[in-house]
Parts: structure tokens; sequence; C-alpha cells
């Protein structure tokens, strides 16, 4: 199999997403045939529009796409649809036309004792490729729910997805560039660029992690090409971080011997340097560091907030939980608001860092009942009752609660 070309200007992938027949970079391009979507906090009305290769989805902004995966789809199964993925953009200026087998990869830097470059066919080819079941959330899934809120994009849940990849372990990569021990950090940057008023986004990781043998240069998700827009033809993997890590049509890769000081790690994307990573509402931390691992979620799926039970008949609930790489142990429900807890069933387990499903069933009396799910992780880790706060917007894990009557 081989890679071809993909643009988000051509016919091949208007063809994708059938219909659509929009470009990423026409302005207005949304005027035709949206339809919209009301999130449940203030100025919550988005747009639902079919980008290329791509379902419709909630539109946060469209130049850069920033694209929220509609409620439902998590409902459909454990792994998120290609079409269905969100996507999250910092500058606009972002590849419209790449070919995929001919795309260079640049491994180098002042710490690499022998860099090199190679294409992704060779990629391909010359490396042995392992498979990962993993999470991708950004850093600022559900910040729309901050209170008091926060600057930055206003999102909902969606801004997550779980997915089957395939790719090459960085530290294979690594070795052959046979990092010196003067090495500290590995240094990302893929095709977009910086454009006025924005640094081009690179990400570090610290070289241990880089060679943690986990961390991945994927080039297929669930069986297929990367989606343009989800970083085509190659990008990073970072099982249980924040998807600020998993840096998008990956063309170079760099150790260096001093920690990097770019703005999307020395500035940008930094959280409270204490255990919960919160401050008091409304207050600025007193340190930062950057932001690491998910913390732990659950997620009723197969009930609305607002939605009419049967009073008197046996409901069946599912749900979805993860967390940073530990693995899920245990979900409790609570039908009464909290009040009181039983343990929900675990579906499938599909690794560590994977979505795991749950399930449970309750007999509703005739009246309102506030559902809730709690998930813990192996190591012990859950999620707080009431949101913690911080000023990035980031990390969100309340215990959410969804209010549904039985009629
Ligand atoms: N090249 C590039 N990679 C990037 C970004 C970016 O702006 N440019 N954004 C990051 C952020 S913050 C997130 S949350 C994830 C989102 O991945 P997705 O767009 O495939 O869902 O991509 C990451 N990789
Ligand atoms: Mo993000």
């Amino acid at each position: 199999m081989t890679l071809t070309r993909r643009s988000l200007m051509q016919g091949t992938l208007g063809t994708l997403a059938s219909g659509a027949g929009l470009s990423v970079l026409a302005p207005g391009a949304f005027a035709q045939g949206a339809t919209t979507v009301e999130l449940p906090f203030l100025n919550g009305a988005r747009k639902l529009v079919a980008f290329p290769e791509k379902r419709p989805l909630i539109v946060l902004t469209s130049r850069p796409p920033q694209l929220e995966t509609p409620w439902s789809v998590f409902n459909e199964g454990l792994i998120t649809p290609n079409d269905a993925f969100f996507v999250r953009y910092h500058n606009a200026a972002i590849p419209t036309s790449i070919d995929g087998d001919a795309h260079v990869i640049k491994v180098g830097g002042a710490g690499a004792g022998k860099p090199f470059e190679l294409t992704v066919a060779q990629l391909r080819e010359q490396f042995k490729p392992v498979e990962l079941i993993a999470v991708n959330q950004c850093s600022g899934n559900s910040r729309g729910y901050f209170s008091p809120r926060v600057t930055g994009g206003q999102l909902s849940n969606g801004a997550m997805g779980n997915a089957r990849w395939l790719g090459v372990p960085l530290k294979d990569l690594l070795a052959r560039a046979e990092p010196k021990s003067s090495a500290r950090q590995v240094v990302f940057d893929g095709l977009d660029q910086a454009v006025y008023g924005g640094g081009d986004f690179q990400k570090a990781l610290d070289v241990e992690h880089a060679m943690d043998g986990e961390v991945m240069v994927a080039y297929q998700m669930n069986g297929a090409d990367l989606p343009m827009l989800n970083g085509f033809p190659v990008r990073l993997v970072v099982p249980g971080y924040y998807g600020t890590y998993w840096v998008k049509h990956l063309s170079d890769i760099q150790l260096v011997e001093q920690p990097f000081e770019g703005f999307w790690m020395k500035t940008g994307y930094r959280v409270p340097d204490n255990d919960c990573a919160c401050v008091e509402p409304g207050t600025a931390p007193a340190r930062t560091r950057p932001i690491g691992r998910f913390t732990v979620r659950s997620f009723i799926t197969s009930v609305v907030d607002g939605a009419v039970l049967t009073a008197g008949r046996s409901t069946g609930v599912r749900g979805i939980a993860f967390d940073g790489g530990q693995g899920i142990r245990e979900v409790a429900y609570s039908t009464d608001g909290g009040q009181s807890w039983r343990e929900a069933t675990l579906g499938e387990d599909l690794g560590r860092y994977s979505f795991r499903e749950f399930r449970f069933s309750f007999t509703p009396v005739k009246g309102p009942h506030d559902l809730r799910v709690r998930a813990w992780n192996r190591s012990g880790q859950s999620q707080p009752m009431q949101a913690l706060w911080q000023p990035g917007g980031y990390m969100r894990n309340v215990v959410e609660s969804v209010k549904v009557t039985a009629a």
C-alpha cells in the first residue's frame, strides 16, 4: 500500500467529504447547508460542518480548523471513527497538500551523533511497526464549563477521541541518530507554520520519555492513512499525554542539549505546579510546569442530560472511562446525585491507554434522577466531586451530572 498525495484543495478529498465541497481555506464556506448545535453554556451556539474527510463536526473556528466531535459519536463504539475525530490547530498556516510517500522527516540536532533524514516510504519499509489503542484528548477539552469562565476555545466534551494507531516507536528512530549522552530533550515540529502573533507550533519531551518505547511516530489510524486534518502522513502519538504533544505532519525531530524554550512549552500549555494542578478560582498560580498526563475521566454516553426515561422499567446505561495510562480499575455509579454508589460493570479491556466501556442498569421511579459516574485508575487516582479550577482551562475531570426524568 502506498500513501497518496493528499490535498485539501483538490478533488481527492472533495469526493471523500462528499456533498461538502468545502475547502478549509474558503471563507464563508459554512453558509451553505450548515446545521447548528447548542452547547450547554453561554454562547454555545455552533455550526456543524463537514470538512474534507470529515462528517459534520462542531466548528469552534474555521481558520485554523478546530472541530469538536458531536457527543453521540462516543456512544457508537469505543473507537472514534476517523471521519468523526476532533481537529485542533493553533496557526492558520496549515499544509493543504502533501505527498505522503515523499514527505521527509529529519532527525538531528546538537544531541544527535548521526543526524539523518528519511521519507515516510522509507520509515514504513525500514522500521518494524507497532500498534496501540490510545486516547488523544485536548488539554482544553471541556473548557467551556469552567466557572469562572476562562479564555481559550470554549469546548464541550468532544475534543477527545480513541483510535488504533500504527507506527514506529520513536525510540527506534532516535536510536538510528545515535543520541549523545548530553541530549536532554527531543523537539518536534510539523509542516504548519507560524502566522503573525503566534509562534510556530513546536513541542518537546524529555529524552527518557521520548525513548520509553511507547511514544510513536504513527502513519495509520484505525487501519487507514491519517486524515489530512489529523496529521497526514505522520504524527506523534504520546500515549496518556494531552494532545498538545501529539505533533501532526511531523517533519523535524531534534535532540537538544538544553531544555527547549519555545512558546508552546515555556508559555503555553502550562499548569499550576502542585498536586491538583489547580488554584483558587480566579487566582494565578505561583509556579507552573508543562502539562503532562490525562486526569481520570468518565462519562455516561447512552443517556443525555434532560432525557426522559420510562418509570418502572429497567434502563441500561453505558459510558466510557479513561486515564493517563494506568488503566481503569473501577467505575462507580449513582442515581441519586452522589448520595449512594454502586459498582458498574467494566467492558472489554482494549489496553490501558484506551477508552474503557462500563455499563449498569437501574429502574427509575417516577420523578427526577441525577446520574453520576466516577472512575478510579489502577493507582487509585479518581475524579473530584467539585470541579477544580486553573486559568488555562485544562484537565477538567469533575464527576459529571446527567439529570433525567422518569415518567
Ligand atoms: N502540527 C501541529 N500539531 C498539533 C497541533 C498543531 O497546532 N499543529 N495541535 C496539537 C494539539 S493542542 C492537539 S489537542 C492535537 C489534536 O489532534 P487532532 O487535531 O488530530 O485531533 O494536535 C496537536 N498537534
Ligand atoms: Mo490541544
